[in-house]
């Protein structure tokens, strides 16, 4: 990235409405100058930022390609199936659908393509890692289908074997005793990676059909650091904006034989008009996501992990399932400081300029709003160009932070620190303020 600050285009478009384009301006410097280590954030591209903001928003494409229900889709047309040739080579897969708004309908329209509600489905538990669409009370999921839940292993308190990792006899168990119609596999916050063979095998021991919700590690699969599960499972549900760098939005790639119930699911089981804005967003990611430094990227955003899971760890904090293979570390207080909760140290981070969320941890005594845990990821902070030596700093500042938690001095001397450490890494050079 070039270090040349000059106003962007947007200034001179947005220069009528100063609220919007001060508002602009105060998230622009917030994201350049505070450590952005939510798990499932990045930066975009430029590019991705470019198609994202084009006159593509302006057309109403319901339908497919060739077969819309508006004129004038004919370069719109192009767009999606640009996006969708470069999904499918980017995995390999025989059909894509780069329609869902977010990952929550990718999911949805998952279970409306291969099941018929009131079926039941196996898939992670809420507070052992799992999503809100894989069964939450509190998701629309949990009304329509029947959800039984598997987990994760005890902890051992075993540094060599710490547990906290799928247990795949209990998957097989459960599988056995419900005769699910559908297996889920993936994960909001689990350090991991999620092999989705053994989901195979027990889903065909049970006949069962196989959904892998890679909204987390699709970049990392796209990147070669971790399986794919493209061409394993039946169904493939992902997000654009975590590991892979795209805009914000949802993807599904199937084996053929679903692509009809896929698309009817997506449009017009669930949504209406596509955003085809996001959509061009999703194509530009997409082959940037098959060039070679995509590779060197993945590798890059596990190998950051690991050494913010080491720095975090020397800080006195236990590391859920003992490390990380992926993008994330899910971080249990507990073992720092018994009072502290997800929500404060959240609160004190984001004070200190480290942006990360609560999180429950397996088994958390305190509710998902409070929790005992902290989820940390290293997607955004990778794009920047930031390394291993950045990660350990980091680590030390989060045990500083939340040490000083009742220190307003402390703080603001680690709020500089943050300052100065973003300043040599920008993630947008040219959008800085003039
Ligand atoms: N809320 C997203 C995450 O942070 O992982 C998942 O939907």
């Amino acid at each position: 990235m070039s270090s040349t600050d000059h106003a962007s285009p947007f200034d001179q478009w947005l220069s009528g409405d100063p609220e919007v384009l001060g508002l602009l301006g105060d998230e622009t410097e917030r994201q350049s100058t505070t450590l952005q280590l939510i798990a499932s954030e990045n930066f975009t591209s430029t590019a991705v930022l470019a198609a994202t903001g084009s006159v593509l928003t302006n057309k109403y494409a319901e339908g497919y390609p060739g077969r819309r229900y508006y004129g004038g889709n004919q370069v719109i047309d192009e767009v999606e199936d640009l996006a969708r040739e470069r999904l499918k080579a980017l995995f390999g897969a025989e059909h894509a659908n780069v329609q869902p708004h977010a990952g929550s309908n990718a999911n949805v329209a998952a279970y409306m393509a291969l099941i018929e509600p009131g079926d039941t489905v196996l898939a992670m538990r809420l507070d052992h890692g799992g999503h809100l669409t894989h069964g939450s009370q509190a998701s629309i999921t949990s009304k329509v289908w029947n959800f039984v839940s598997y987990g994760v292993s005890a902890a051992t308190g075993d540094p060599d074997k710490p547990g906290e990792i799928i247990d795949f006899d209990q998957v097989a168990d459960l599988a056995r005793t419900h005769r699910p119609r559908l297996i889920v596999a993936g994960s909001t916050a689990y350090a991991r990676i999620i092999d989705p063979l053994p989901f195979r095998e027990i889903a065909d021991s049970v006949g069962a059909k196989f959904l892998f919700d890679a909204a987390h590690p699709a970049g990392l699969i796209a990147g070669g650091a971790h399986p794919s599960p493209v061409g394993v499972a039946d169904v493939v549900t992902f997000t654009t904006h975590k590991t892979l760098r795209g805009p914000r939005g949802g993807a599904i790639v199937c084996q053929s034989e679903y692509a009809k119930a896929v698309d009817s699911a997506i449009f017009p089981g669930l949504q209406g008009g596509p955003l085809e804005n996001v959509i061009a967003g999703k194509a530009v990611a997409f082959a940037e996501a098959a060039r070679p430094e995509f590779r060197r990227y993945a590798a890059d955003v596990v190998a950051n992990a690991r050494a913010l899971a080491d720095a975090v760890a020397a800080e006195g904090i236990r590391l859920v399932s003992g490390g990380t293979e992926n993008h994330q570390v899910l971080c249990d207080l507990r073992s720092f400081d018994a009072e502290l909760t997800g929500k404060v140290a959240q609160e004190v981070l984001d004070r200190a300029g480290i942006t990360c969320n609560r999180n429950t941890i397996p088994d958390d005594p305190r509710s998902p709003f409070v929790t005992s845990g902290l989820r940390l990821g290293t997607a955004a902070v990778t794009t920047t160009g930031m390394g291993p030596a950045e990660m350990t700093r980091i680590g030390a500042l989060i045990g500083r932070t939340l040490r000083s938690r009742d220190d307003d001095a402390a703080l603001g001397i680690v709020r500089a620190e943050v300052r100065e450490l973003c300043t040599g890494f920008p993630p947008y050079p040219g959008l800085a303020r003039a």
